[in-house]
């Protein structure tokens, strides 16, 4: 076992019995209530899902192990050279919300290096996908492919399945995914983009700097890399990447389906494809302008045409945060801090909706939260850097997402949590219900059956 497993090991089992004793002797402790409106409006709010890996507060924004996100950045072993943690130092906080030392992390490195080769006949599936896919559909695609690699599906059916060990394979499976997805990503950017001309795995670099060289990019790309995929982790459990694989995995779907699955949500447009969309809709604004310098009354009048045009502003509001995303922040910040970045045109546009995007939206009154997301600023990073091919922002997100979806059901299986069920009911049962005021929850039996529909 590496340091990193053995460790999560004793976590794991110091864990189970907080877990055991909260469903054996409290387990009918209430926490909750549901309202119409929460079953009919996608389970808004329901605290029904448990996490430690992350936490979001509404107004705080969140909080990776505990930590805000420059409390993280402060508190891991950097990478050489630079003022960002590593991806692996990363990974080994998530996993065992302790901050690791740099040998720890060094054993980090080293296992994802023995784990990082994409098999090449996943490289062949690809290529035989119409270079014209989207590439959220070559990396959820390859992802799956992958599959075959599974060794918690081995363990599965070798017959000797065990509930206690069953996470160690979770774990076997979550890390060749970490590990690998970003030398995907990496093929899928040079297959679509740069005809196919791929670059070779430095095996001397660390998962965020390894990216950055497998794309073509620049030394200042590297940290651009750490950043992203670290800020893009996490974001609790109910988001509909996270809870997609969640879902799929407490099936006993091994993590690549699971993954697979979350990926396949990610590329949402009200999720992880936002930021996609924000560029284009920067792009739709500038072409537009026709040359003309952006100010604060054509952005205004932009914001109002998408609204009057019945579309959401992309890049703004939130289903559990009620201000600025700290994501949001923490790339400004990066952005402010570095130079070129921050006197250029894009970033200066990005300011200005930025200035202008939550007045608008207070006004139109519809969102409860008129202020920016993660996906607002992060394209124009992207921009910046060379890295044009807009459609491609979603993989970088889904590369990131890869470390707190795997975490998390790592430790779901460690903690072996049961298949996911949710109950339905039907529209008359719901008007039921409404007549009566409120269900009567000491009732067993539902109000009455449901009618056959015509
Ligand atoms: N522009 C216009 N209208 C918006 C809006 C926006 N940015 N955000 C919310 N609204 C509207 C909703 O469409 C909804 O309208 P209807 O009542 O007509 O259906 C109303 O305001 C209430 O919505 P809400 O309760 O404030 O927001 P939800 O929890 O339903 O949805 C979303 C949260 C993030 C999906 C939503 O704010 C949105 O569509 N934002 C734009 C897309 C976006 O940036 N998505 C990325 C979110 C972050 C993320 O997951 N990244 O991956």
């Amino acid at each position: 076992m590496t340091q990193l497993k053995d460790r999560l090991k004793e976590k794991i089992e110091a864990h189970r019995p907080r877990i055991a004793r909260l469903t054996k002797e409290f387990g009918s402790v209430i926490i909750d209530k549901v309202d119409i409106a929460q079953c009919i409006g996608g389970a808004r709010d329901i605290r029904s899902l448990v996490t430690d890996i992350s936490y979001l507060d509404p107004q705080e924004g969140i909080r990776f192990r505990g930590k805000t996100i420059p409390e993280t950045f402060e508190a891991l072993p950097k990478a050489a050279g630079s003022e960002y943690p590593t991806v692996e130092s990363f990974w080994y906080f998530l996993l065992t919300g302790e901050v690791p030392t740099p040998e720890q992390v060094a054993d980090v490195e080293a296992e994802f290096k023995t784990r990082q080769q994409v098999p090449e006949y996943v490289f062949q599936a690809l290529r035989a996908l119409p270079l014209d896919s989207h590439p959220m559909v070559m990396l959820s695609s390859g992802i799956l492919a992958m599959q075959r690699d599974s060794k918690f599906a081995a363990f599965y059916s070798s017959g000797k399945f065990n509930k206690m060990t069953a996470w160690e394979h979770v774990y076997e499976d979550a890390s060749d995914i970490v590990a690998r997805i970003p030398v995907l990503a990496a093929f899928i950017y040079n297959l679509k983009y740069r005809g196919d001309k791929q670059i070779s795995i430095d095996p001397k670099l660390d998962l965020g700097a390894n990216f950055a060289q497998m794309i073509g990019q620049s030394e200042q790309y590297k940290d651009v890399a750490r950043m992203y995929f670290i800020l893009h982790s996490d974001h609790e459990s109910g988001n509909v990447s996270a809870h997609a694989t969640h879902l799929v995995h407490s099936a006993l779907s091994d993590p690549y389906y699971a993954y697979a699955a979350g990926l396949a949500g990610l590329a949402g447009p009200l999720h992880g494809l936002a930021n996609q969309e924000v560029l284009g809709w920067i792009l739709e604004f500038q072409k537009k302008l026709n040359g003309a310098e952006p100010t604060t009354e054509n952005v205004t009048a932009a914001l109002w045409d998408t609204l009057n045009a019945g579309q959401v502003v992309p890049g703004y509001g939130h289903a559990v945060l009620r201000k600025t995303d700290p994501r949001y922040m923490a790339q400004r910040e990066f952005c402010l801090k570095t130079t070129g970045l921050k006197d250029d045109k894009l970033f200066k546009l990005v300011s200005m909706i930025f200035e202008t995007a939550p007045g608008v939206l207070t006004e139109h009154g519809k969102t409860k939260n008129p202020w920016p997301n993660v996906d607002a600023q992060s394209g124009v990073i992207q921009w910046y850097y060379g890295l044009k091919e807009w459609d491609f922002y979603t993989v970088l997100f889904g590369v990131g997402r890869a470390l707190g979806c795997m975490a998390n059901i790592t430790w779901d299986r460690g903690l072996g949590y049961p298949i996911e069920r949710p109950k339905s009911v039907t529209t008359d049962m719901l008007e039921t219900w409404a007549a009566a005021g409120g269900r009567d929850i000491a009732a067993p039996a539902s109000p009455q059956p449901p009618k056959p529909t015509a």
